[in-house]
């Protein structure tokens, strides 16, 4: 059997300089960090996927904080992993074959369901928004999940151009995955590929939806207790959901975005809620970056995310 993942090289950054892993078959780690840089394209302009790049520049901007973690880190009141032993690994990038699309689709279903089947959680470095949808296949018999999804757009159209499985499409793909018991949307905003009927069907299904407005108006908190408690989470994080002020490098810059203390509060609250089983940050477009700024933001907020897991007793020991 062809190999799953292309190993980082010795020349590439690993995820906060974590330990690479070249073998998925048994891996020993609470949080195991994963690059999908390709998805579903919808023509041949979109296979160069702008985002594809920023499974490296997310892992390199990563090391500005790798040698800060025993430090005292105001964000979080004290060590950002609470004092804990967090074993983080770096899986490199999912292999993939230009054109094999369904290939490609099983073979992030695949890598993924193996961290998932080693007991660690999957932390996957996009990538568009179109591939969090091979990722939940891998969630099939790790169900239910509830995904809470972090986004400017409610990604539910049913197709664009006979594509079904592109960035546009993942919210309704996954609400059609009978493992997914809800799920949230937080962040929207301003105008995108959505017509009436997505955002109708949207809230047919019961999606709770949060506009970016929502959180400035109503707060954290009151926005964490509109989602359930005691759920398993999937978090699908598209830095577009963050302000184009702060996270410039997407593809589709909206005003009126989350800020960064807005989505780490939100990471930390739904940490304390529930278990957090599988996690992307998707999106981010680094030519359209400015000094790398939302390659760097994106590596923090994931940085943090494992942060809240440590505080909140889930993953370390
Ligand atoms: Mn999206």
């Amino acid at each position: 059997m062809a190999r799953l993942t292309v190993p980082l090289p010795t020349s590439a950054a690993a995820f906060l300089d974590a330990p690479r892993i070249e073998s998925l078959d048994d891996l020993a780690a609470d949080v195991a960090v994963i690059g999908v840089p390709y998805g579903v394209p919808y023509g041949m302009v979109g296979a160069k996927q702008r985002s594809s790049e920023a499974t490296r520049t997310i892992r390199e901007a990563s090391l500005a904080f790798a040698h800060y973690l025993t430090h005292y880190d105001i964000d979080f009141g004290g060590e950002i992993f609470a004092g804990r032993d967090v074993r983080i690994v770096d899986c490199g990038d999912v292999a993939m074959v230009p054109g094999a699309y369904e290939a490609n689709f099983q073979a992030a279903t695949a890598a993924v369901a193996k961290i998932l089947a080693c007991g660690a959680v999957p932390l996957v470095l996009g990538g568009d928004h179109s591939v969090p949808i091979p990722v939940l296949h891998a969630y099939e018999e790790h169900g239910p999940i509830f995904i809470i999804q972090f986004d400017a757009h409610f990604d539910w159209r049913d197709e664009i151009g006979g594509v079904r499985r592109g960035l546009s499409s993942m919210m309704r793909r996954a609400s059609e995955m009978a493992w997914v018991d809800g799920m949230a949307e937080i962040g929207l905003r301003s105008v995108g590929s959505a017509r009436q009927v997505d955002v109708d069907d949207a809230r047919a299904y019961g999606s709770i939806i949060v506009t970016a407005r929502d959180v400035h108006r109503d707060g954290v908190d009151a926005v964490l207790a509109r989602i359930p408690d005691g759920h398993r989470y999937y978090i699908t994080f598209d830095a577009d959901s963050l302000d184009a002020a702060i996270a410039p490098g997407v593809g589709a810059p909206c005003f009126g975005g989350l800020s960064y203390d807005q989505a780490t509060d939100l990471l930390r609250g739904i940490a304390d809620k529930g278990s957090v089983v599988g996690y992307d940050i998707v999106e981010v477009v680094p030519e359209l970056d400015v000094n790398g700024m939302t390659s760097r933001l994106a590596a923090r907020l994931t940085l943090n995310l494992i942060g809240a897991l440590a505080h909140a007793g889930r993953i370390g020991r």
